[in-house]
């Protein structure tokens, strides 16, 4: 059970405690008067709180799928929370200067530099986002790249907005409005004052986007939108930017569908195909020899190869039942499956069910739009109505299965089995479609293939070709469509 909800509120109030954050007149280095004022420096006087701070920012980056080589605090206060995220994880670190030596090597960044790799900026509050960025430009300026910024406390006062604009991404683990809501529900704030933050915060944005949500993308078909850009949408659930990173870093808009009987195999599978997918599916209740150690492992390999588990278990129960299915039994796919999915034929109950137990977890739910299989029902008006019911709970459903694009919104990832490289389908029913067809044409987003890739003598060359065959039809998509 991941306990991140309940620590979070708690390490609020203890951030309230410790006087890290403080309520009244404030005159900031700008002049404006705030009735705001962090000061996060006081936190590095009490060591427990500096370890759950740096745990939860590493969480936070692993949540989002975040790939990083380093890390490199914004000097000075995130310096030590860097400081201890690299040793607990085992990460090189990197630390910038503030001001280059005037004597040796003039450096501007201290630790070994490996240009081409990812380091990851962490900070511990972000206003306009201009420290991250400065810190950003010299890291860029040696050679590597910068993608995502974790930060402990987000002012929402444009930084997000702003450093979206340069490519990166912003992660945080406290908003204003969340602070706000636990403090007043705990009575350590006044209506009032609460209110008065909020206006102050809406009134004194640094960054007005131009575009419509903070975001260019969001007015572009998605079709002709890149996967990278749909990462920065500013609705976009976390499972599905998580995803659409996995496909960007690994090139792969690839899922395998894992359906081997032998967990052995299932396990050799995930390790061997690993590097190539962006998700593995599975079916754990054909397994004649399922353990729990199956799963536990099945996870390792996850995170080993930067993939994402989806258990394809289609629960089409009330949602009473699909609760204890997802979550206990034999299998308890909650506590190990990144993703699951759902037929809408019981109604939103199904859903709501599933959402009980999946959301705390940060999990998230595909829901059947359509099936590969020959005479599907589900067609027309229904699927239409499982679009209305996944935009009624965006908070866990992130997607579909579905045999092509069916909803515009872009932050609706769109993944389609029945593929196969040649045409036709099995004796029970299966059809299949080509990978071009699926992602070039019909405008979906993941490719699911089984035995396409099972079936072959050689798995690993079957793979690399539908890899291969998936994204270089998305690049061909972008090209018309742009
Ligand atoms: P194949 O070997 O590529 O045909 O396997 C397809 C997989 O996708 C298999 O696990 C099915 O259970 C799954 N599937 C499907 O084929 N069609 C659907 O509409 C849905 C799932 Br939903």
């Amino acid at each position: 059970m991941d306990h991140t909800n309940v620590s979070l509120d708690s390490l609020i109030l203890k951030l309230h405690d410790v006087q890290g954050v403080k309520f009244g007149t404030f005159k900031l280095k700008s002049g404006i008067i705030s009735p705001i004022y962090f000061d996060l420096r006081v936190i590095v006087s009490y060591p427990s709180l500096m370890n759950e701070v740096s745990r939860l920012l590493f969480l936070r980056a692993k949540e989002a799928g975040v790939i990083f080589n380093s890390v490199c605090g914004v000097p000075y206060t995130a310096l030590p929370l860097a400081t201890i995220i690299c040793s607990q994880n085992d990460l090189p670190m990197l630390i910038r200067r503030k001001e280059a030596k005037d004597y040796g090597t003039g450096r501007m960044i201290e630790g070994k530099i490996h240009p081409g790799e990812t380091c990851l900026i962490v900070e511990d509050v972000v206003t306009s986002g201009s420290s991250v960025f400065e810190t950003a430009e010299v890291l860029q300026k040696e050679g590597l790249k910068v993608t995502d910024a974790v930060v402990l406390m987000d002012r929402e006062q444009g930084g997000r907005a702003r450093l979206a604009k340069d490519g990166i991404t912003l992660h945080s683990i406290i908003s204003i409005s969340k602070l706000l809501d636990v403090l007043l529900e705990a009575g350590r704030i006044e209506a009032e004052v609460a209110q008065s933050v909020r206006r102050f915060i809406h009134e004194n944005s640094t960054f007005r986007p131009t575009e419509k949500n903070g975001s260019p993308a969001a007015k572009k078909p998605c079709k002709s939108l890149s996967y990278e850009a749909r990462v920065q949408l500013p609705h976009i659930h976390p499972m599905a930017s998580r995803l659409l990173r996995f496909m960007k870093e690994k090139q792969s808009n690839l899922c395998v569908s894992a359906d081997v009987t032998d967990a052995k195999e299932l396990l050799e599978v995930a390790d061997t195909l690993g590097p190539l997918i962006c998700m593995l599916k599975t079916h754990v209740d054909i397994l004649h020899n399922f353990t729990p150690d199956v799963t536990s492992r099945l996870s390792k390999l996850a995170d080993k190869h930067s993939f994402l588990i989806f258990e394809d278990r289609k629960f089409a129960d009330i949602g009473n039942t699909v609760k204890h299915q997802y979550e206990g039994g034999l299998y308890q796919i909650a506590s190990w499956s990144h993703v699951i999915n759902a037929h809408a034929v019981p109604g939103s109950g199904v859903v709501k069910g599933l959402e009980a137990v999946g959301k705390p977890l940060d999990r998230g739910c595909l829901l059947i739009a359509e099936m590969s299989s020959q005479g599907s029902l589900a067609t027309g008006a229904y699927t239409q109505a499982v679009v209305k019911m996944a935009d009624d709970h965006s908070d866990f459903v992130f997607g579909f299965i579905c045999g092509s694009r069916i909803s515009s919104k872009p932050e609706f990832i769109h993944m389609t089995p029945g593929v196969h490289m040649q045409s036709g389908g099995d004796s029970l029913g299966q059809q299949y479609t080509s990978p071009e067809e699926v992602i070039c044409k019909k405008g979906s987003d993941v490719i699911i293939v089984g035995r396409g890739i099972l079936a072959a003598a050689d798995r690993v060359t079957a793979a690399e070709a539908y890899r291969k065959a998936g994204w270089e039809s998305y690049l061909k998509r972008l090209s018309l469509t742009n």
